[in-house]
C-alpha cells in the first residue's frame, strides 16, 4: 500500500493524479499545512523540505519526496508498460525535459506570481509582480512551443511530463491568464487532460 502525505495542492494532486493512472491501491494522508504540521519531527523525518507531497511504499519500504522524484519513482516501479514514463530512448528523455522544465521553471514562478495576486494590499511588491508575471507570459510560451507540431501531449504520447504541468496550468485557464488564452493549444490541450477520469480522481483526493 502507498501512503501519500499530501494537501489540496498542486503537487499533491500531480501524485495523486499518477498513482490513479497506474491503478494502484494507495491512501491519502492529508497534512494540515494550514497548521503547520509540516513542521512536526515526524514529517520532517519524512521530507526534510518540510513540504508535501511525500510517499511511503509498504511494498518496497522506499519513502520519496519532491514530487518529480516522487512520479519518477511510480513510473519506474509500477508501469510497466510505459503508460505515463516511457521506458527508454528519446521518448523518455523527452518526458524528463517536461518534468524538469517544470519543476524548475513552471512551479517556483506561477507559485510566486500566485502569491504576490493573492497577497493582502500591504503585501504586495509590484516589481516581484512584474517580474513573475512576465515570466508566466514567456513560460506559456514555451509550453505552447512545445505543443507547436500538433503533437496531443507536453513530449508526444500522455505522460508524467503533462501529469505534473496540469495541476498547475489549469489555474491560467481559471483566471483566464491573458497569454493562455491567445495560444489555443493550451486551453485545448487542458481539456483534453481535464476529461480523464483518472485525472478527475486524483483532483478530487485531497479537499
Ligand atoms: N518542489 C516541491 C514543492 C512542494 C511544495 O511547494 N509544497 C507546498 C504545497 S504545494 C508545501 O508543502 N508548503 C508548505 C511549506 O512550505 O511549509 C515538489 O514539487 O514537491
Amino acid at each position: 500500500m502507498i501512503t501519500l502525505y499530501g494537501a489540496a495542492t498542486a503537487n499533491s494532486h500531480k501524485v495523486a493524479i499518477a498513482l490513479e493512472e497506474l491503478e494502484l491501491e494507495w491512501r491519502p494522508r492529508p497534512v494540515r499545512i494550514d497548521l503547520k504540521e509540516q513542521y512536526k519531527e515526524w514529517f520532517l523525518e519524512l521530507a526534510p523540505n518540510n513540504k508535501v507531497p511525500v510517499i511511503t511504499d509498504d511494498e518496497t519500504g522506499m519513502r520519496v519526496w519532491e514530487s518529480g522524484a516522487i512520479l519518477t519513482y511510480l513510473g519506474e516501479h509500477y508501469d510497466p508498460y510505459g503508460r505515463i514514463l516511457p521506458k527508454s530512448g528519446q521518448a523518455r528523455y523527452d518526458v524528463f525535459q517536461g518534468a524538469f522544465f517544470q519543476a524548475a521553471h513552471i512551479g517556483p514562478n506561477l507559485g510566486r506570481l500566485n502569491d504576490q495576486m493573492t497577497a493582502a494590499e500591504d503585501d504586495k511588491i509590484p516589481a516581484m509582480f512584474d517580474l513573475f508575471y512576465s515570466e508566466a507570459e514567456r513560460l506559456t510560451g514555451v509550453v505552447d512551443r512545445m505543443l507547436s507540431d500538433g503533437r496531443p501531449y507536453l513530449a508526444g504520447a500522455y505522460s508524467i511530463a503533462d501529469v505534473m504541468h496540469y495541476p498547475w496550468l489549469r489555474f491560467g485557464l481559471e483566471i483566464e491568464f491573458p497569454s493562455m488564452m491567445e495560444k489555443p493549444r493550451i486551453p485545448q490541450w487542458l481539456t483534453r487532460i481535464a476529461q480523464r477520469p483518472a485525472v478527475q480522481r486524483g483532483l478530487s483526493a485531497f479537499k
